[in-house]
């Protein structure tokens, strides 16, 4: 059985969300990233520096968001949550995963850090944004009309950007946000995370 290391109130809810879409059977190994001890011996096998999230597959284990949302979407979703290798859109799919996790994470984060170059990462974080209003304006999800793994990762981090003041009010990212939120693996993926918060 799949374990999946999660510490309820993080971006680990990224990949409990794209489990839930998945409907695939996992197990949920807690695991307390801000008690500061790193984690028990299990989570530090699967992730070498500590870092939710992280999972335990059969003989393998991964950590890093976009890697996970990779391997979980093919093995366990291929063709829905993941266009298979030969779909047109593949490109564009992986794309939009490392654009999540590679340019609007880190713009976001320098942004929240406030960082001397932070003038830098404002204009990184207006063009990723402006990026994906372009995108979101012609279509109800990043490939199409129906949700894929990327979908999961950006409502994550427009959910977060808009919590820290740093995502301009537009219908476009409203409309999109409410489309996630209303979608029911999305509302499985927020009680369990709540549940395991209060626990
Ligand atoms: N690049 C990593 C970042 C993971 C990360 O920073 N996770 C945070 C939770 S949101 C964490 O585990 N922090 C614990 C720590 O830094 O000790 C990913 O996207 O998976």
């Amino acid at each position: 059985m799949l374990t999946f290391y999660h510490c309820p109130g993080t971006r680990s809810v990224m990949i409990l969300t794209l489990l839930e879409e998945a409907g695939a059977p996992y197990t949920i190994h807690k695991v307390d990233v801000r008690a500061g001890a790193g984690g028990d011996a299990h989570f530090r096998a699967a992730s070498p520096y500590g870092k939710v999230p992280a999972i335990r597959d059969e003989n393998c284990a991964i950590n890093e968001t976009g890697a996970i949302a990779i391997y979980l979407a093919d093995k366990l979703s291929a063709g829905k949550l993941a266009p298979t290798l030969d779909d047109p859109r593949r490109g564009d799919y992986l794309r939009w995963i490392i654009t999540c996790v590679a340019a609007f994470d880190p713009a976001l984060v320098h942004k929240i850090s406030g960082s001397a170059a932070e003038a830098r990462f404002q204009a990184s974080l207006d063009k990723v944004l402006g990026f994906v209003k372009t995108t979101l304006a012609s279509r109800p999800y990043l490939l199409g009309d129906e949700l894929t793994t990327p979908d999961i990762l950006l409502a994550f981090m427009l959910r977060f950007a808009k919590a820290v003041g740093a995502l301009p009010d537009d219908k476009v990212f409203e409309d999109y946000l409410a489309r996630n939120a209303a979608r029911p693996a999305s509302k499985r993926a927020q009680e369990i995370d709540q549940k395991l918060s209060a626990a």
